[in-house]
């Protein structure tokens, strides 16, 4: 009798963890995965492209509550491309031994940080989506894009132009790709569940 309930409860228990693990899986492996290889003919090499859904119609999302990092180093912007959800909080470390004066001359978010020395750190909001130049004013060769989503349905591409975007939900979209030198391109796409996508852009002048 004893052993008999000993056993109902470990089956009780096993079927309950078996549960729990269905539960926590689904809930993880959630959405697929848009992968594939952007070319671009006009640029060095097919790094720093910019891949993303552009909006998703009666979604909103919201932005990361910590800062995004967007580092002064080397007399260089660190890195050279950074996409952001719009609302994202952008912080801009100094870490020269010089000073640098970061500022935007695009319409959408002209701003100026000012002229600040090394282990300082300012701060800006990017909120309106689209590509925003980051310059600064002491060293002429210093530049950056902060490229500014309605998804957080994005990546970069490395050297190769391979990315991949994870977690994407089944649906219908149009996906962009960005590249400073570059035309933008747009495809439209559909998401399903459980088939990772694959993709293919060129960019050209
Ligand atoms: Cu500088």
């Amino acid at each position: 009798m004893t052993i008999k309930r000993r056993n109902l409860i470990s089956i009780m228990t096993l079927v309950f963890s078996t549960f729990v693990a269905a539960l926590l899986s689904a809930g993880t492996a959630d959405g697929t995965t848009i992968q594939g290889q952007v070319v671009v003919r006009n640029a060095r090499d097919n790094a720093d492209a910019v891949i993303y859904i552009e909006k998703i119609p009666g979604k909103t999302f919201s932005p990361p509550a910590t800062p995004v990092i967007l580092d002064q180093v080397n007399l260089t912007f660190t890195p050279h491309v950074l996409p952001v959800l719009a609302g994202t909080r952008v912080a801009f470390p100094n870490r020269d031994e010089i000073r640098h004066n970061v500022f935007s001359p695009t319409a959408i978010s002209k701003f100026n940080l000012g002229t600040y020395p090394r282990g300082a750190t300012r701060y800006y909001v990017f909120d309106k989506p689209g590509p925003v130049t980051v310059l600064c004013n002491v060293h002429a060769e210093m530049s950056a894009y902060v490229v500014v989503t309605e998804t957080p349905y994005f990546a970069t591409t490395d050297k190769t132009g391979k990315f991949a975007i994870p977690n994407v939900p089944p649906g219908n979209y149009v996906l962009k790709a960005w590249h400073e030198k570059s035309k933008p391109a747009s495809m439209e796409i559909e998401v399903r569940e459980g088939e990772p996508l694959n993709v293919q852009f060129e960019l050209r002048k």
